[in-house]
């Protein structure tokens, strides 16, 4: 069946598979069995041949000579990065022996998978594992370091990952990116805004970073970090005011308008500007401009849901659109994520019917450094996958301090030797997701793709399926999922009556053509899936839930007594920390800064190009300034996750405070001080 890897010489389809809402379709020009060229799909219906810089130099990261080519086991100390080669038999007999005694001793709860999206295939990323740790009966990880906050904000509102049809922003009018760096993290969004701009559509940018996607703007807004949900309660005091809502809408699909009506009241727009440092004839503008423009739509990104009041801020701004009508509109609405639409046969694929009922403890991914030292949560022995947790996650050093300890069994399965990685005990090789077979879909556009597999596996890499039955395998398990071919995976995944939008995608279609897109029914009228049927501007599960019922601003916490707000958000050419141990990217990259504004750096005798000390009692690190006007005073921005400089580390200073919703990430709720070194 998979023709692919035999020939030599030739060009086939391939899916990027990294955490990007754009999931381009690629085309992998081969030579001598070895990619050659990495380009955008010209007949992929969202890429249409574009793709970003990062995955057109992808055979940099593929063939890398830092690849890991075997198995590895610790001969040093945790962390100093000594390492001999070992077979795959030891490899697993080491682990799964070590496993077994772990069981026997202190139970299989002392065992934690960590992962997240570094390869988004469902076979890979909740596939196979899910089978293998539901079968071990492990502790579980709540994966919440991404988007959780937003998605229950959203849910509340909208009932789920529903919004707007990417295809259909041409038609908009008005393209607010509301906390989304677009040029860099979601590039065909923006290239369907250029489009509607042709067609005389404004561009507006609400950030507290005026970065590429800010600069791109027609109107750039600068606002204060974690009071968006102010913004948008502010432009519905105005919409409710000046009579620029939709009565007849919010009569037939929303609950709860009169009440919010009076609620907003309050939100008058020159508190509001007190809270957002947005002036007050802005507020204005633009609640007109959104009032009186249609199609309009909002592409609400991840920024402002990784705050303490992230939930709250994304429900409340999922709220806007019902207010004007535009969820009827061709191009209007929102997109906070619609992955809703691509939902597959979870319960085929994960089957948690393993566990037996069984209640296993449920560990939050933020918390992992905080987890790992508590002494009563007692995990022995902790397995990393396609994840870099020493890197991205918050709190950083006490990430470190845990990965650190002498009795913590870790393994990490990955492409490269990572920072997580250098502390492990055995250490297993990646194949990347060219070397597999696994089908993905979006979190933004409606399309479900294959990939098969292109190349050999680099040298020993195994994939993650792969892995996950030799370990069952070592485990003794003998249940027929572990040997359920990754093809016939696919098909009963796919196979879900439930979600009527996968109708005519399943693995036969696939095939023939590498994409195929979700039948998305029209919202309205319909069923929305909150508890009421309609958009719930007042929830009740809210409050059954300790919320207010009503959107309402709630500030994120005070973290201790420093002033500045520290926003540590990606970067244009790295994807989370992935490519930052890349030369090529690096260098696009050349080195982080810490942008700052002009009168706050005058005030503290800074100058342009000085390194400069942030830190706060979490830890610090130490960065170069660019110093500007593309940040408010009081708040501090560096991008990107850079890996290999222990003082470019920003997430050492990263809180690992849950959001209000969903146990989400807080990383831009951190304050810092910053003196000159
Ligand atoms: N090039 C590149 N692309 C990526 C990634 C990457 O690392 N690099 N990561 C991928 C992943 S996993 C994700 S989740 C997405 C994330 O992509 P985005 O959704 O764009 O989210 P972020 O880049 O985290 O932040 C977006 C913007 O929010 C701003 N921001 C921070 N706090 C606030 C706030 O309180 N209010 C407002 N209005 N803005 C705020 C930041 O300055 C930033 O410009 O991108 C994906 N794509
Ligand atoms: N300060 C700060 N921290 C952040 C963020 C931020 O904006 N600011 N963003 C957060 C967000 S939104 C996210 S999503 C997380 C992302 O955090 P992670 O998911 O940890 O992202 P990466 O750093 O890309 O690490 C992915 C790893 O998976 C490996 N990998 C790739 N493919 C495979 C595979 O098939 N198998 C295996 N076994 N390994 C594979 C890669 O080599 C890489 O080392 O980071 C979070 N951390
Ligand atoms: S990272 Fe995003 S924009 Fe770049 S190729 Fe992948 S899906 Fe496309
Ligand atoms: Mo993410």
């Amino acid at each position: 069946m998979t023709t692919y890897v035999n020939q030599q010489k030739g060009i086939f389809p391939a899916v990027c598979p990294l955490d990007c809402p754009d999931q381009c379709g690629l085309l992998l020009h081969k030579e001598n069995g070895k990619i050659v060229k990495v380009e955008g799909d010209p007949n992929h219906p969202v890429t249409k041949g574009n793709i970003c810089n990062k995955v057109r130099n992808m055979k940099e990261r593929i063939y890398d000579e830092k690849r890991l080519k075997h198995p590895l086991k610790r001969i040093g100390a945790k962390g100093e990065g000594k390492f001999k080669q070992i077979s795959w038999d030891e490899a697993i007999e080491t682990i799964t022996s070590h496993w077994k005694k772990l069981i026997d001793s202190t139970g299989p709860e002392s065992i934690l998978p960590y992962s997240f999206y570094g390869n988004m295939g469902n076979l890979t990323a909740e596939g196979m594992d899910r089978r293998f740790f539901h079968r071990l009966g492990s502790s579980q990880l709540d994966r919440t370091i991404c988007q959780a906050a937003g998605t229950t904000g959203y849910k509340y509102t909208m009932g789920g990952n529903i919004g707007t049809d990417p295809e259909d922003t041409i038609h908009s009018k008005l393209i607010i990116f509301w906390g989304i760096n677009a040029v860099s993290t979601n590039m065909h969004q923006v290239a369907l805004a250029l489009k509607a701009r042709k067609n005389g559509a404004k561009i507006v940018v609400i950030d507290v970073h005026k970065n590429q996607t800010g600069r791109l703007a027609d109107w750039f807004i600068p606002i204060l970090p974690g009071t968006d949900g102010a913004l948008a309660l502010g432009l519905m005091h105005i919409l409710f005011a000046e009579n620029l809502v939709d009565e007849s809408f919010l009569q037939a699909y929303t609950i709860g308008h009169e009440m919010l009506r009076e609620h907003v009241k309050q939100y008058d727009p020159s508190t509001v500007s007190k809270i957002t440092g947005v002036r007050v004839e802005d507020i204005y503008t633009l609640a007109r401009m959104y009032g009186e423009t249609s199609p309009s739509f909002i592409r609400i990104g991840n920024g402002l849901q990784h705050h303490d009041n992230g939930g709250m801020s994304t429900r409340t701004i999922a709220c806007l659109p019902a207010l004007t009508g535009q969820w009827l509109v061709k191009g209007g609405g929102a997109i906070k994520s619609n992955s809703s639409y691509l939902a597959y046969n979870e319960e085929s694929l994960q089957r948690p019917d393993l566990l037996k009922n069984k209640q296993t403890r449920i560990i939050n991914m933020n918390e992992i450094g905080r987890k790992l030292l508590e002494r009563e949560t007692s995990i022995h022995s902790m397995y990393v996958y396609s994840s870099n947790p020493a890197i991205v996650a918050p709190e950083g050093n006490l990430v470190r301090k845990g990965l650190e300890r002498e009795d913590l069994f870790l393994v990490v399965h990955d492409l490269f030797m990572t920072e997580t990685a250098k502390y492990a005990d055995i250490i297993l090789p990646s194949t990347s997701s060219f070397e597999n077979t696994d089908f993905y879909g979006s979190y933004w556009h409606h399309y479900m793709q294959i990939q098969q597999p292109v190349i050999e596996p680099y040298a020993e890499s195994k994939s993650n399926v792969d892995v996950f039955r030799l370990l069952a395998k070592g485990m003794g398990f003998d249940d027929p999922v572990f040997d359920e071919k990754e093809t016939d995976m696919i098909a009963s995944a796919l196979t879900f009556p439930s979600n009527p939008s996968l109708a005519s995608i399943n693995y036969e279609t696939l095939l023939a053509n590498n994409y195929v897109k979700a039948n998305v029914e029209p919202l309205f009228p319909g069923a929305i899936p909150t508890p009421s049927g309609k958009i719930e501007l007042y929830s009740e599960k809210m409050k059954t839930d300790g919320y207010s019922p009503l959107p309402t601003y709630v500030p994120i916490m005070k973290d201790g007594e420093f002033p500045f707000s520290f926003v540590p958000a990606p970067n244009h050419n790295f994807l989370n920390s992935t490519f930052s141990n890349i030369p090529k990217h690096m260098k696009l990259e050349k080195e982080p800064r810490l942008h700052m504004h002009i009168e706050d750096a005058r005030q503290a005798g800074i100058e342009d190009g000085d390194i400069v000390r942030v830190w706060n009692l979490r830890g610090e690190c130490k960065l170069k300034v660019s110093i500007g006007e593309n940040v408010l005073q009081g708040v501090v921005v560096s991008q990107g996750l850079w890996a290999n400089e222990q003082t470019q580390f920003v997430n050492a200073l990263t809180p690992d405070r849950l959001s209000d919703m969903g146990g989400g990430a807080t990383f831009f709720s951190g304050k810092v001080a910053v003196e000159k070194i």
